[in-house]
């Protein structure tokens, strides 16, 4: 698209079952809002679309957790998720929620349109029941053992050991996280989206946009590779959307199903607010459809939302779905369950009125094209030595000399010298350079094009050393406060993606209304004669003292986790077992003589076991814990006589025996002081 009429950005819709981290603004909101607010800085139509999931399972298991109902966790979380959003300058144009009366409608219609139009199949299948709890068990109201990795604690949607998709029928020995009950096999009717069908039209799709992130086609592209399989858009569950056809009681509308359709609900509601139409925001090829998601929402967001469009009709399928990698906090992955995260409220207690440090930090560190870390001492170090050393200080030394020299009015430039205007020259291109790199969702570039103006201002000063020149020469410092006033206030304008508070701090000391993006490398932004206002400092320096207090807080929780999972009850005994059940296996000692990862997956090593009878391939789920190069030569323990496994399309024969902590963790079984290969264990 050349030239879009009008913007539609969407950030995913959180679940409103717990508050918000720096995980969550990194890959999503922040480059969400730096996005939006730079096409409003060029004058953009845009409307900044975002709000609350508040259906499915992960909503009703924490109601379950602390004994509420849903629309009571709901209703709590709903609104600190928004008050954190606002805190940290998140410029949605809306922040709606899907349990509103008037997203169930449309929702409702949108399926009543798909399945009075013939779209879906309808499937009766055996589904799993609780009997005690009377209900149906879907995704993450059963678990069991995973079929490929032998996690005795994988979900009904998915196996978080090894990343694999299941559906609740492949889990070996499940049990009802509701009641831990088995739980028996009830004849359903549920509704499929037919995603096989439809899957020419979405290669297409993907085909036509080699313009996206290579994470985002790449992800795709492999979904579609594996072919795409009909997937039930219906749950028998009693939160959500209700089915609207006869005969559907007690099921409502899968939670991926309802909640991309809230991106539409919400900029109903904003529209409405604003007195004008919705449609063109999503029925006109000339809007351009930007979803700002997370890449564990790529799928969703990428095929099935769009084959939901696509056989409603009338849609406009998205033009752009940038989607980031995680932020993991100190080297650790960020975990709610854990608590181990940067809590957005929590930062705001201790760091009050520093947003924009959180969003520069969070920003520079973004996880664009892969995964990243976010560490204080990296914090601190963006602080001090970007935010105070150069922006702070350029800005700082500018406006004190003016001051001082001027009284804090801009001097007039009568003649400039070649460096004054090489300064000017090099100021004008920012607006472009910067722009176009958010323009291609690069964020961390275009940040880094900021500081390079501040660099830019710095080097300037000290170079012409205007505080030595005033002894001599005030007419050519005149000039040099002029020129350094511009790009003063270059820089109020084209920081305000990133970091709006700090803007409107830097704008009022300059007594300067912002200007429009493509304004803002201009020379005469600020004229000779205009009063400034009152100067201050723009950032703070932050204290070692205070990373080591932030540090030590999540190595605290990190300690309490540890010591609280050593008291942890060890599983229970399994039911007793006679010596033959025992005498069936064939456990042997074997050495590993190769090992690589498995393609595609994180967690299985494709390993070649000698067993002293013979050489064969085990596929095992221990990439997380050990290096391929670490197990060559390795003694190893193995179940022989178990019968062969296709994992990933590779034969396993036999499993590696582990040691696996509560925590999930694996570690191998070995024999003290080696053995020969194939020693039988006893
Ligand atoms: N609620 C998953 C999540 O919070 C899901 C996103 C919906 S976007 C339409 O990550
Ligand atoms: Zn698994």
């Amino acid at each position: 698209m050349l030239s879009p009429e009008r913007y539609t950005v969407t950030a995913a819709l959180i679940y409103a079952n717990g508050p918000i981290h720096i995980g969550h603004l990194a890959g999503c909101y922040l480059p969400a809002d730096i996005y939006v607010r730079y096409l409003r800085a060029c004058g953009k139509d845009v409307a900044f679309i975002s709000g609350t999931d508040e259906h499915g399972v992960p909503i009703t298991l924490k109601a379950r957790k602390e004994g509420k109902t849903p629309q009571e966790v709901v209703d709590h979380f709903y609104g600190i998720i928004k008050q954190s959003f606002e805190d940290f300058g998140i410029s949605f144009d809306i922040y709606s929620r899907t349990s509103s009366p008037h997203h169930h409608q449309v929702a409702s219609d949108f399926f009543l349109k798909l399945y009075n139009d013939g779209v879906f199949t309808e499937e009766v299948s055996e589904q799993y029941y609780d009997a005690e709890a009377s209900q149906f068990l879907a995704d993450r109201y059963i678990m069991g053992t995973c079929p490929n990795c032998s996690n005795e604690n994988a979900y009904g949607d998915q196996c978080e050991r090894c990343g694999s998709t299941l559906s609740p029928k492949e889990l070996i020995n499940p049990r009802s996280t509701l009641s831990g009950s088995v739980p028996e096999l009830r004849t359903t009717r549920n509704w499929s989206l037919p995603l096989d069908k439809l899957q020419p039209a979405l290669e297409t799709y993907i085909a036509s946009h080699p313009e996206w992130k290579s994470n985002v086609s790449g992800q795709c592209r492999s979904w579609l590779q594996q072919g795409l399989q009909p997937r039930a858009m219906t749950r028998d569950l009693d939160w959500g959307v209700k089915v609207p056809v006869e005969g559907a009681d007690g099921k409502v509308l899968y939670v991926w199903f309802d909640a991309p359709i809230g991106y539409i609900t919400f900029t109903q509601e904003w529209a409405q607010q604003q007195g004008k139409p919705w449609e063109p925001y999503w029925m006109d090829d000339k809007t351009q459809i930007v979803h700002f998601i997370g890449k564990d929402n790529i799928v969703f967001h990428c095929l099935i939302f769009p084959a939901m469009l696509m056989t409603h009709g009338g849609y406009a399928l998205a033009d752009n779905v940038p989607a980031m990698e995680f932020m993991n906090l100190e080297g650790d992955k960020i975990s709610t369950s854990r608590d181990w995260a940067v809590w957005l409220h929590e930062y705001l207690e201790e760091f009050p009125g520093q947003q924009d440090v959180l969003r520069y930090a969070l920003c520079s560190a973004m996880p664009e094209t892969k995964d990243n870390d976010f560490t204080w001492a990296d914090f601190q170090a963006r602080n001090n030595n970007e935010l105070v050393a150069i922006l702070g200080n350029f800005v700082n030394r500018v406006l004190v000399l003016t001051q001082k020299y001027f009284d804090g009015k801009v001097p007039a430039a009568n003649t400039l010298s070649a460096e004054d205007q090489a300064v000017l020259q090099a100021m004008s291109g920012f607006p472009h350079k910067i722009g176009e790199a958010i323009d291609q969702y690069r964020f961390r570039e275009a940040l880094g094009e900021l500081m390079n103006l501040a660099r830019l201002g710095n080097k300037y000063l000290a170079d012409a050393e205007p505080w030595k020149l005033i002894k001599t020469d005030e007419a050519a410092v005149a000039s040099i406060l002029h020129v350094a006033l511009q790009l003063c206030a270059s820089l109020s304008s084209l920081m305000e993606p990133f970091m709006p508070f700090t803007a409107k701090k830097l704008a009022d000391m300059l007594a300067h209304k912002p200007l429009a993006w493509a304004e803002a490398g201009r020379a005469d932004q600020l004229v000779a004669g205009h009063q400034l206002g009152q100067a201050g400092l723009l950032f703070s320096k932050v204290e070692d003292s205070v990373v080591q207090q932030q540090t030590e807080k999540l190595q605290a929780r990190k300690a309490a986790r540890e010591a609280a999972q050593q008291e942890a009850p060890v599983n229970p005994l399994k039911e007793t077992i006679q010596y033959d059940d025992f005498g069936k296996m064939d456990l042997r000692v074997g050495t590993v003589l190769e090992a690589e990862k498995v393609a595609k997956t994180k967690k299985l090593l494709k390993l070649l076991v000698d067993t002293g009878v013979d050489q064969r391939v085990i596929v095992s789920g221990i990439a997380e814990y050990y290096t391929p190069e670490s197990l060559v030569g390795q003694q190893v323990l193995v179940l022989a006589n178990l019968a062969p496994r296709a994992l990933k399309g590779i034969d396993s024969h036999g499993m590696l025996l582990m040691a696996e902590d509560s925590d999930g963790s694996l570690r191998l079984m070995q024999p003290q002081n080696g053995a020969r290969n194939g020693s039988v264990v006893a």
